[in-house]
């Protein structure tokens, strides 16, 4: 007789198990046939032979869409780059560099603008001014209110999901509420970005009740530029894109050079100039950086 195999999600590694979620949701506690050689990811989808009891034995990994480091974990596709309207309030900056990681890792960006119960102050109004007008699929969202979940529950659409932002915005909170249960620990606000108590933990995915998946550990917990030639920089400003066909010189960065599209759009006010000052010092980084090869 031969058994049935299904397909099925590694939500967690624990203790020697991984914790796969079949076709039908439930939760089948697997181990390895020892001649798997590749390491198994949070993530990773996989087949497996169902025995009794829930309990199964994982056979292969099939092929990931993509990986990422810090949190391992496989087949992420968007990240939720969370800010707060206030404590603390929004740093553009910071925003502007997750936008570049995401962009970089060829994950979809969508920005969660939380504790949408506390008042507008001039950095929610530029966020709110410009990023959607520049494309970047925008919530507002109170998860102290339970304001805006659906919609970012929609968003999310069956995908897997990360985290990412500072400290103190809410990142624990909109993961309990929209996987329904206390599960990550909140904390008060403090400076420190990424750097918890929780980091050494294995990542878990946490279902979400319409399909779709959230990691409890935060995504781009290392904020460094990765290695890239300075010409890579500009194409990952999605929101210049347009503008640079004004540009006279095809290699525009955007820098010193006349007759720039860019630097006129930012002038008339269509590219916010907080985003452009932010390109301009990731730009003199990402120079820095070419003279260590
Ligand atoms: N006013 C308000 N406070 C919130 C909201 N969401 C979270 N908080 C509070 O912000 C603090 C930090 O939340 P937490 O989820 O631990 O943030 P994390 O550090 O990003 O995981 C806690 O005191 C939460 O109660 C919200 O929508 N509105
Ligand atoms: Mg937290
Ligand atoms: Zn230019």
């Amino acid at each position: 007789m031969t058994i049935a195999q299904d397909q099925g999600l590694v939500l967690k590694n624990y203790s020697g198990f991984y914790y796969v979620q079949d076709s039908d949701t439930q939760i089948i506690e697997c181990r390895t046939r020892g001649k798997l050689k590749e390491r198994i990811l949070s993530g990773d989808r996989v087949i497996f032979t169902p025995l009794e009891d829930n309990k199964g034995i994982l056979e292969q990994v099939l092929p990931r869409q993509n990986e990422m480091y810090r949190p391992r974990v496989a087949n992420v596709s968007i990240v939720l780059i969370v800010i707060a309207y206030d404590r603390p309030l929004p740093s553009l900056t910071l925003l502007d560099r997750l936008l570049l990681l995401a962009q970089y890792s060829r994950l979809q960006p969508i920005i969660v603008l939380n504790k949408s119960d506390l008042p507008l102050n001039q950095a929610v109004k530029d966020i709110l001014d410009y990023y959607p007008r520049a494309k970047f699929p925008l919530l507002k969202v109170s998860a102290r209110y339970n304001q805006g979940t659906e919609e970012l529950r929609n968003a999310i659409n069956g995908e897997i999901a990360v985290l990412a932002g500072p400290s103190g915005v809410g990142k624990s909170s909109i993961l309990n509420l929209l996987t329904n249960r206390e599960t990550a620990p909140t904390q008060e606000v403090s400076n420190k970005i990424g750097r918890g108590r929780h980091t050494t933990r294995h990542v878990e995915l946490y279902p979400l009740d319409n399909n779709g998946w959230l990691v409890d550990t935060p995504g781009f917990s290392v904020l460094d530029l990765p290695r890239m030639r300075r010409e890579e920089l500009p194409g990952l400003f999605r929101d210049f894109a347009a503008y640079a066909e004004e540009c006279k010189f095809a290699d525009c960065l955007h820098y010193k050079e006349n007759e720039c599209g860019v630097k006129n759009a930012v002038e008339k006010n269509e590219i916010l100039n907080s985003r452009y000052e932010n390109y301009l010092s990731m730009l003199a980084e990402v120079m820095e950086n070419e003279r260590c090869y």
